[in-house]
């Protein structure tokens, strides 16, 4: 189903008109990827959110006035706010909204249903139930408050209240059954890397910011053929392939898995956590970065911050810039001087260009580990 869809990011008032403008065209890129249509894109500074409901009653009420102006065809029938919002500011903007026929998703709600809609397997989907109980659990504990105040303050018991705690515990015994499920992929995963190491295989590990081509040099190097596409999240399960390393004529193994995200949730991370184990064990790690995004630098950091909350950041890391295709006029030197400690390399996955160069850099930091290979015959 297509939803007709109402944009507001919140941001400081500091904050600069391009970065404004690219946070509210990755919100609609988020969109498109779940299959929404933007009628109305609303950007409000303030430096701090309106406690009852985030984006404050006055900005709601024009909203829902503009909304309400459009076309028949154009009318919204969801509005998505790009931050995260407290339960009781999305309980009390879905009220207001409610009346409208129009239903209220933070910006994590987004990025869940985007990641339920691409998720394959038993292990993602499980995933990311649990990271949805994690998200939704204390948006019901806080509809419970709010009954409860309703209903006339401390002390009385809130309508409700009752299937509050049977639904909470529902929710905590559902969050207990999946934890243990997930138990099993993470011995099986564990197992497959112990066997790896066994054979004294080294992994290596791509991440990056969502986008940035990494499935793409993934079936560039190797013979995996994964999922490409112009979405965001199009990758959610890990692939392994391996990767011949003509030098020292022996392989090593190159993942390939979920890409980050500014204010990814935490939930969402932890939940994950057996996924992204391949990245928090491999040997090397190799960023994709897109050269043509202008604002690549601010999305290095958000991927060093996610990789720092992983506990690998001190990996041996590898920055490869990709999309060189889309940017040639992008100023190589000034970029390799920057990021010199991390050895960049440019190249383009979709044009096969600068990857005998990559590899060859792959080689040497893996013959730098000093451990034997396995020959690939
Ligand atoms: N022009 C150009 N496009 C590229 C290049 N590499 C990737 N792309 C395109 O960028 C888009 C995203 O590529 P993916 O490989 O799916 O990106 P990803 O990093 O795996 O993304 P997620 O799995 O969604 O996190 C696709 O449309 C690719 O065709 C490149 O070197 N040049
Ligand atoms: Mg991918």
């Amino acid at each position: 189903m297509i939803n007709k869809t109402i944009l507001v990011d919140v941001i400081p008032p500091d904050i600069s008109k391009e970065e404004s403008l690219q946070r509210l065209s990755e919100l609609e890129s988020l969109v498109k990827t779940y299959g929404g249509i933007v009628v109305i894109k609303v950007i409000q500074k303030r430096g701090i959110p309106d406690y009852k409901t985030y984006i404050g009653s006055g900005k709601i009420q024009e909203v829902l006035i503009e909304n309400r102006l459009n076309d028949k065809k154009d009318k919204a029938s969801l509005l998505i706010i790009n931050n995260l919002l407290k339960p009781t500011q999305i309980y009390n903007l879905g009220e207001i909204c409610k009346k409208e026929g129009i239903e209220v998703w933070d910006r994590i709600d987004l990025i869940l249903k985007i990641f339920d809609k691409h998720a394959k397997s038993v292990e993602a989907k499980l995933q990311i139930e649990l990271a949805a109980i994690r998200h939704m659990g204390p948006r019901i504990y806080g509809l419970g408050l709010e009954l409860t105040r309703q209903a006339g303050g401390i002390g009385t018991r809130g309508i409700g209240e009752t299937n509050i705690q049977i639904m909470k515990r529902h929710l905590k015994r559902r969050e207990q059954k999946i934890r243990e499920k997930l138990k099993h992929y993470d011995l099986v995963q564990a197992n497959h890397r112990r066997q790896r190491r066994n054979k004294d295989l080294k992994t290596v590990s791509l991440v990056g910011y969502t986008n940035a081509g990494k499935s793409t040099l993934l079936n560039a190097l190797t013979k995996k053929g994964v999922y490409v596409a112009d979405k965001l999240f199009a990758t959610l399960e890990t692939t392994v392939g391996q990767l011949y390393l003509p030098e020292s004529e022996k392989i090593t193994l190159l993942s390939d898995t979920i890409g980050f995200i500014q204010d990814l949730p935490p939930d969402l991370i932890d939940a994950f956590k057996s996924t992204l184990s391949e990245i928090i064990d491999a040997d090397i790690l190799l960023h994709v970065i897109d050269i043509s995004d202008p604002l690549f630098k601010s999305k290095i950091t958000v991927v060093e911050n996610i990789l720092s909350d992983l506990g690998a950041s001190n990996k041996l890391k590898i920055y490869v810039f990709n999309k060189t295709d889309l940017n040639p006029e992008a100023d190589i030197k000034k970029i390799t001087n920057t990021y010199n400690e991390f050895s960049p390399v440019f190249v383009s996955s979709e044009k096969k260009q600068g990857l005998s160069e990559l590899i060859l850099k792959i080689e040497r930091i893996i013959c730098s580990l000093g451990e034997t290979l396995t020959p690939s015959s």
